[in-house]
């Protein structure tokens, strides 16, 4: 039996210009134009299930290319009268077994243990959608800039709030290690968007995405995406990766020379009017915000480890503004962390042989010598990385390419997997080395800005049968008694459905998977 949830609502009507009532009745107590009014906490969410029992799917077959521009409200409101936005819940996707070589997987001895269990949350994307430096009229629908306006972008602060919720709710049901992010965090390298990330994945009294001047789109608090909000924060702690979105302006290119932009008062490129109802596209007078100010890598860094507990960042790497280091999971495996951005411009992927032989050998030898499982994590997988010269960017003499990393880590046999996100898709994949060496597997993880919306929950098994499981099962964030974020949901669902964002629309069979690897030397 499907459950249909309709929308639009009443209140988003409003939300739209469409059909709104007597806004004399706002309950805005502050002077100005602010949604001013408390707070109110959110409880805690009732349930909040793996898409191996139940998986929030569309009602609407997507379009393969859009006909109507998402850029306008009132285009929105048409889209979201005809449906696009509906969703429905889904029956479980059972977890698939994968073997290196196809073959049955043996079943699990009398004494197999858990290793770690953690959530991979990745392509957050999170906007500050009123920033001149934005470049929403450059979005070419399916071309390589389709995601420089997303409808959702300006809910995205309380779709992660949502996220939130719902991996403290799986943490209650199976307690969880940890988070681990997957980049691109923020989606511009600016400062507010930063501090906003962090304010809801560690938790904030008052978080207000709501930069340059205070809006209030929908009168009184608590009811759009401009109202502050209480951020209960992760109860269990959140390591940080870099992806290019947190380094570069727009992912593409070195933000700092770009500084006037960010302050500016005019989008040559268009950016948001959150004054209007909906936030059309505009260009000027965009109100002046220093938050705005763009992020060298080491000030990122700095931001990072001075927010609760550091997020895994040590103080020695901040100067060099490069997020490479390591941490235990558990007492069984531990994290490799590379930062594979390129700030020297380009969405592509990016490391210096230097970086390989100053940090990633010794991080490999280091775990080696502690008798560690080793997962690797980075925003780019191997095929991702180039020598920095695609669109964007400058070509490095040093870089160390996909092939030789494949030859590296595979001459590691405690290493299981390379976790990444970066291409907004579930996949999975093994590696296996053609000569010396032991195979392990490379996973990507969907991203939370684009359909399916999902993180992956990932349990790490010693199967007490000669192998390890690396079990993958995706995970929709929840939105019960939050009407903010369940917006955000059917703009985020009706961007895919619409045809104007072509993530999403693959690799669902790499969902939920388990995926095997001989231990070729037990540790
Ligand atoms: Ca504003
Ligand atoms: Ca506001
Ligand atoms: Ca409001």
């Amino acid at each position: 039996m499907l459950r249909r949830l309709v929308f639009p609502s009443l209140a988003a009507l409003c939300f739209f210009g469409v059909a709104c009532g007597d806004s004399s009745e706002s309950t805005d107590g502050g002077g100005g134009t602010g949604g001013f009014g408390p707070p109110e906490p959110l409880p805690a969410l009732s349930k909040a299930p793996l898409t191996t029992e139940v998986r929030i799917a569309t009602v609407t077959t997507p379009e393969t290319s859009p006909n109507i521009d998402p850029r306008s409200p009132d285009n929105v409101a048409t889209l979201l009268e005809q449906g696009y936005g509906d969703i429905q819940d889904a029956p479980g996707e059972p977890v698939q077994t994968r073997t290196l070589d196809g073959s049955a997987a043996p079943p699990p001895g009398a004494n197999a243990k858990l290793l770690t269990r953690f959530v991979h949350l990745s392509d957050i994307q999170l906007a500050d959608d009123e920033s001149p430096a934005r470049v929403v009229n450059v979005d070419v629908p399916l071309g390589p800039t389709d995601a420089a306006f997303r409808p959702q972008e300006g809910h995205e602060c309380r779709i992660l709030n949502a996220a939130v919720r719902t991996i403290n709710r799986v943490n209650e049901d199976t307690p969880l290690d940890l988070v681990v992010l997957g980049g691109d965090n923020a989606d511009n390298a600016q400062s507010n968007e930063v501090d906003w990330v962090l304010s809801i994945l560690t938790g904030a009294p008052e978080v207000s995405c709501d930069s340059g001047a205070d809006d209030d789109p929908v009168p009184g608090p608590n009811n759009d995406p401009k109202d502050p909000f209480i951020a209960e924060g992760l109860h269990v702690p959140f390591r940080w990766v870099n992806g290019n979105h947190d380094v570069l302006n727009q992912g593409n290119f070195p933000p700092i020379p770009k500084e006037a932009d960010y302050l500016a008062t005019y989008a040559s490129v268009g950016t948001r009017d959150w004054s209007q109802p909906g936030g059309p596209v505009f260009q000027e007078p965009v109100v002046e915000d220093d938050a705005r100010a763009p992020l060298t890598g080491a000030e990122l860094l700095a931001k990072v480890l001075a927010s609760g507990d550091g997020h895994g960042i040590p103080e020695s790497i901040v100067s060099g503004g490069r997020a490479f280091y390591t941490f235990d999971a558990s007492d069984a495996v531990r994290f490799i962390v590379m930062d594979t951005t390129a700030p020297t411009g380009s969405a592509d992927g990016l490391i210096h042989q230097s970086e390989v032989d100053d940090f990633l050998v010794p991080a490999l030898e280091q775990a080696v010598t502690d008798g560690k499982y080793v997962i690797v994590t980075s925003h780019h997988i191997a095929a991702q990385l180039t020598d920095g010269g695609g669109f964007g960017g400058v070509a490095q003499d040093d870089a160390f390419l996909g092939d030789d990393l494949h030859a590296l880590l595979s001459s590691y046999p405690n290493v299981i997997m390379h976790l990444a996100g970066h291409t907004h898709h579930h996949r999975v994949s093994p590696v296996i080395p053609t000569g010396e060496g032991t195979p392990y597997w490379e996973v990507e993880t969907s991203a939370l800005a684009d359909f399916p919306h999902q993180m992956r929950v990932v349990e790490v098994w010693d199967l007490d049968n000669g192998n390890i499981s690396i079990r993958l099962t995706s995970l929709d964030y929840q939105t019960e008694n939050d009407p903010v974020a369940e917006e955000g949901r059917h703009l985020a669902v009706m961007d895919f459905t619409s045809g104007w964002s072509k993530d999403g629309s693959g690799e669902v069979t790499d969902r939920n998977v388990e995926l095997y690897i001989p231990l070729v030397a037990p540790l």
